[in-house]
């Protein structure tokens, strides 16, 4: 059976564009795979993290996913620093990339650009991400467009390491949806909406307050043409709300901008669909926090199985580099 492993940072309110892009996947995900999925609490260290707000983001990020529809019976799920393979794995994997491969990562160049503090982790960050995924022997990795360049660097990791010391690691496939991949700041439409940027009317939170939801759609900036067409480059803010529309319908969006002639009538039905996709998920999410000890259990296991994969595939790793076991 194919295995799918895919994680999520506590670094702020799970946005739209990680519900779309990533974690309505995973849900799917799970009738025909084997599905790993993991809070990458480490992750987010990469940047300056409140303690106590680090604790709770990282429970009730496990809550929200249990929310949206992943099955414990039917997935692994499980905390990153539970399971401390990965810090390993991480260590062999950063001593197998080039300093010239990491430097080239578009993601760590945005996130440092003018950022106060940057640290050594936000710069080797994708090899962790790489330990991640090559800790499972996974074959299929559902992540946002954002992740594109990461996901290349796991494979290419993989297949060097397995070049230099013999077959090693699967070399893992990354899984981008065609619709919803890269989810734009509704005020910004060139750039992606993320948990942790500032721009809060740019951003939908998928725990937000639906009336809210819908006022920011309505007021999303679009631009003084007023042809609906889908066409990303010359029409961002329209060629956004279709693209969120037909994530939320399953329809292309090149069809859906056939029907309007109007962008108040696009952002009218845009809001709806993403305040009905959002209300059963806030509903559900309600029995979940009422039960913080449920979710440390599920937890618990899911780290335990987790780990079961893990060990295994480290003492194959550290067997073929040739270090010394202990005892
Ligand atoms: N705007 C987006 N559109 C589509 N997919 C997205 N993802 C993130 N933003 C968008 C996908 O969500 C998954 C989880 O993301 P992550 O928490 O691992 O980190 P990220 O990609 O860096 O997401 P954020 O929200 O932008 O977080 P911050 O602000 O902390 O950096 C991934 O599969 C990602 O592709």
């Amino acid at each position: 059976m194919t295995r799918v492993f895919s994680g999520i940072k506590p670094t702020g309110p799970v946005q739209l564009g990680n519900l779309l892009g990533a974690l309505r996947h995973w849900v799917s995900d799970q009738d025909e795979a084997e599905t790993i999925f993991c809070v990458v609490d480490l992750h987010a260290l990469t940047v300056p993290q409140d303690p106590t707000e680090l604790r709770s983001r990282t429970l009730e990020l496990a809550q929200l996913l249990l929310a949206i529809g992943i099955d414990p019976n039917r997935s692994t799920l499980f905390v990153q620093s539970h399971v401390p393979e990965h810090t390993e794995l991480s260590w062999i994997l950063e001593c197998t990339a080039a300093f010239g491969e990491l430097r080239r990562m578009t993601q760590f160049k945005d996130k440092s650009t003018d950022a106060e503090f940057v640290s050594a982790g936000l710069f080797t960050y994708p090899a962790l991400m790489a330990a991640d995924i090559l800790l499972y022997d996974t074959d299929r990795v559902p992540v946002g467009d954002d992740q594109r360049q990461h996901l290349e660097l796991a494979r290419d990791l993989a297949i060097r390491f397995n070049h230099r010391y013999g077959d090693t690691f699967v070399v893992p496939e990354p899984s981008i949806p065609k619709v919803g991949a890269r989810v734009m700041d509704l005020q910004h439409p060139t750039r992606k909406m993320s948990k942790s940027d500032e721009s809060p009317q740019g951003t939908i939170l998928v725990l937000e307050d639906l009336a809210s939801v819908a006022k920011k759609i309505k007021r999303a900036v679009t631009d003084t043409d007023t042809e609906v067409r889908f066409d990303m480059e010359a029409k961002p803010g329209v060629s956004n709300l279709l693209s969120i529309l037909s994530a939320c319908t399953g329809e292309a969006p090149e069809v859906i901008a056939t029907r309007y002639s109007r962008y108040g009538d696009l952002k009218a039905d845009c809001a709806e669909a993403v305040v009905e996709t959002l209300r059963p998920i806030q509903d559900r999410y309600a029995t979940y926090t009422a039960d913080p000890t449920g979710t440390a259990a599920i937890l618990a296991l899911g780290a335990e199985r987790a780990r079961a994969t893990a060990t295994g595939v480290l003492a194959r790793v550290r067997q073929n580099l040739g270090l010394l076991p202990a005892g």
